[in-house]
């Protein structure tokens, strides 16, 4: 196999879909020399059958907004292996989505789930509505309409959809309410469900405090921890709520939040009080990040991401490309020791080079962000045997996952040199076990 020509004939095949070709390119380049060592694999073509998903489910999804005009939307799953364990991955609504988008989430879902060490396939699946502005009526018309289409290609044993971008407690109730009454089953279909019909506890924090394990992990590589480090967040919502919480119980300091109009500095750093008024402001009456530097009287900058801020570590927690490669260059001349990524894919090709190039501690999402999955899959055994655990008993089986999922990158990402390649060590190790599954399993 050959990455560069795989490559090229995807962009062929699937022409306009750049952040799919991101996603792609960066695992092919790095898993080129180990897939040549198993011949048995370039036999099967089993490049392809990894690289293309098994299904796409696309849907029109009509709705009633609340001045009764009648909106579509398009929604779809994307189901991309089941090699290892039902399809399962989140939902994202967000106006930006398309099948480019969730393909690339797919595929990294897909390594981000076996690096997990639990049975879980990949997916993600989503729509390009977007609930920003949206009441509360809109958004569970929206989630019914969405449901009543996706409903005949989920199940418990087939594909577990969750929570993305847009995509939290509220939406996932929505969802499940109307599969349950078109299943007429109560089944574990959906994770994140509310604590009150089946919901694991520690599902809302486990993607940012998995982040903050993984973060402590390498930052033991190098004998430093987060205490006393400041940190650059990006983004207001689930990911970064939890990744400042756990930075804060660790005794780090949190510079920066942000949201799509603009981030806030808060040079005396965002303590208990202020991220309480952060979850407020942002789950309850879903308002601006712009309002805390309103109330606080800090600096707010429009349009502008944080990366130009001096800190010692930076978790990017909002979305795909939000770091540039001049904006990792800045980081790592403002002295950055550490980035670990909360949110899927959020440096670019180039910012990534630039990190390794400079030698910092920089980990992919597919491993730094797995946390959330992971609980999702503690959720869905939870489910399987009708129990609920304790928040310590999942806290601690988090943990101990986001500590093994750095082993992992670690025994396949160490570099002559000592550096370990946390993109080789993910990709590496995520691979091997849906490939073994895969050659397994036969043609299919
Ligand atoms: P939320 O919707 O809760 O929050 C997203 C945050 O990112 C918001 O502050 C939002 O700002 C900002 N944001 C979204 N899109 C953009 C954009 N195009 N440009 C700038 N800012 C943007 O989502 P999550 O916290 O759940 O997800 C954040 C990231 O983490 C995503 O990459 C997601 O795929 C990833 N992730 C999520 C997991 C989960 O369990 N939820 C698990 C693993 C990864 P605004 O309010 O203005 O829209
Ligand atoms: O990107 C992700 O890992 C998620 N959005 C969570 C998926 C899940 O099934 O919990």
């Amino acid at each position: 196999m050959k990455a560069e020509e795989v490559l090229a004939q995807l962009k062929e095949r699937f022409p306009g879909e750049p952040e799919y070709y991101q996603a792609v390119g960066e695992v092919l380049r790095t898993i080129e020399d180990e897939y040549n060592r198993h011949p048995e694999f370039e036999e099967t073509n089993l490049v392809e059958r990894l690289c293309i998903p098994d299904r796409i489910v696309q849907f029109r999804v009509t709705w009633t907004d609340d001045a009764g005009r009648v909106r579509t939307n398009m929604g779809y799953r994307i189901q991309h292996s089941n090699a290892i364990g039902p399809y399962k991955g989140g939902i994202r609504f967000h106006a930006s989505v398309n099948p480019s988008i969730l393909k690339f989430l797919a595929f990294e879902q897909t390594f981000k789930n076996s690096l997990t060490t639990l049975p879980m396939g990949g997916a993600k699946g989503g729509s390009d509505f977007s609930p920003r502005g949206k009441s509360k009526n809109e958004v569970m018309r929206f989630c019914q309409a969405f449901v009543t289409e996706l409903w005949r290609n989920i199940g418990p044993d087939t594909d577990v959809p969750a929570g993305d971008i847009g995509v939290g407690g509220r939406e996932v109730g929505f969802m499940f309410g109307m599969y349950k009454k078109l299943t007429r089953e109560f089944t574990g279909t959906f994770t994140g469900k509310g604590r009150d019909f089946g919901g694991s506890l520690i599902r809302p924090e486990a993607t940012g405090y998995g982040n903050v394990y993984f973060l402590q992990e390498m930052l033991k590589t190098r004998g430093e921890d987060v205490k006393g480090k400041s940190v650059l967040i990006s983004g207001a919502g689930n990911v970064a709520q939890y990744t400042a919480e756990k930075v804060l119980q660790l005794g780090g300091k949190v510079l920066t939040m942000s949201d799509s109009d603009g981030y806030i500095y808060d040079p005396d750093g965002i303590d208990r009080e202020k991220l309480d008024y952060i979850m407020e402001l942002k789950n309850d009456y879903r308002g601006r990040i712009k309002e805390y530097a309103d109330k606080y009287g800090c600096k707010y900058v429009a349009k502008a991401r944080p990366w130009g801020e001096k800190a010692d570590i930076a978790l990017p927690c909002a979305t795909q490309n939000e770091i540039n490669g001049d904006e990792a260059r800045t980081l790592v001349a403002n002295g950055v020791i550490a980035v670990s990524e909360g949110a899927n894919m959020p440096s670019t090709a180039e910012a990534v080079s630039v990190f390794q190039e400079a030698r910092i501690l920089y980990c992919p999402g597919k491993a730094s962000n797995a946390g959330g999955v992971s609980v999702s899959g503690l959720e869905m055994s939870q489910n399987s045997e009708r129990l609920s655990w304790s928040a310590e008993e999942v806290d601690h089986r988090l943990h101990e996952i986001m500590c093994n999922i750095h082993a992992s990158c670690v025994k396949y990402g160490r570099q002559p040199d000592g550096y370990i390649d946390y993109v080789k060590g993910a990709n590496i190790a995520g691979f091997m076990k849906v490939a073994r599954a895969m050659m397994a399993q036969g043609i299919v």
